[in-house]
């Protein structure tokens, strides 16, 4: 359920039994394509879940924006699929016009407005994109309509930061996750919106809750109710992954990635430096 493997030196592809993904935002500038083309080039599962938000429906509304790397994350998990991954979607309110699909699957891939999961250690998680509890949380500063704009100019700053970064050779750093919890009106949302997850997983009766929609990676215990937020592709660039004993935990690619570059290095492995 921690990241306390890290001194071990990772191998790929990295083996799973299930992965969720959420808030990948394809279509839209901040989504961060080639982090999670690398992430899913370097990882196998059974289960994929796709935990809403995959596509920004609302930025390509707005205008046409489709590079090629976006549409190789598509082909990338198509391919999963079609190898015998079962890939399970949960529409968000970014990819809402998929919801006129739930219950359908095309191209092995079930789309469904809610799923349950069953762990390795038998423990059931709901699996949902979170926007239905925005009416209960009512004010969600940074995801709302009129937030997004601003979401927007601070994602295109975290990306003008980054190339700056990356051109004297500094690993990735999220502007927009640092400011989150630097914000109390956003600290205090994510506490609400997490109440409110945990209280339809009791009314469910499960285990515990897997989500997306407030860009917030984290694994936590609310006293019987274990509360999973997958992150996302455009700030933080997370994933959560159980492993084949049922265990949890968050992967933070740009970090992983950075290690598995470095350990590929080390070891000189010409079929994986060919990669
Ligand atoms: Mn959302």
């Amino acid at each position: 359920m921690s990241a306390a493997n890290t001194a071990r030196p990772l191998q790929t592809p990295l083996k799973y039994r299930a992965i969720f993904l959420s808030d990948i935002h394809l279509g839209f500038k901040g989504c961060q394509a080639e982090f999670l083309l690398d992430f899913l080039k370097r990882t196998e599962s059974d289960f994929l879940y796709l935990v809403g938000d995959i596509f920004d429906g609302w930025e390509l509304k707005k205008k046409s924006y489709w590079p090629a790397s976006h549409q190789a994350v598509v082909n990338a998990i198509l391919n999963k699929a079609a190898k015998g991954t079962r890939v399970i979607y949960t529409p968000g309110n970014h990819d809402e016009s998929a919801r006129h699909y739930c219950g359908h699957s095309f191209d092995n891939i079930e789309i469904r407005d809610t799923a349950v999961h069953t762990t390795a250690d038998e423990r059931r998680l709901l699996v949902l994109h979170g926007d239905q509890f925005d009416s209960v949380v009512k004010y969600s500063p940074f995801l709302s309509k009129v937030g997004s704009s601003m979401y927007g100019q601070l994602l295109f700053l975290n990306r003008i930061i980054n190339g700056f970064r990356r051109l004297i050779g500094l690993p990735y750093w999220s502007l927009a996750a640092h400011l989150k919890h630097k914000v109390k009106n956003v600290v205090s949302y994510i506490g609400k919106f997490e109440e409110a997850v945990v209280a339809s997983a009791r009314l469910e009766q499960v285990e515990g809750v897997v989500c997306g929609h407030i860009h917030h990676a984290e694994i936590v215990m609310f006293e019987d109710v274990l509360y999973c937020n997958t992150g996302d592709w455009v700030e933080s660039c997370t994933a959560m992954v159980e492993g084949h004993n049922g265990a949890l935990e968050i992967l933070k690619w740009t970090e992983s990635a950075t290690r598995l570059k470095s350990d590929e290095r080390a070891q000189d492995t010409p079929a994986l430096n060919a990669a």
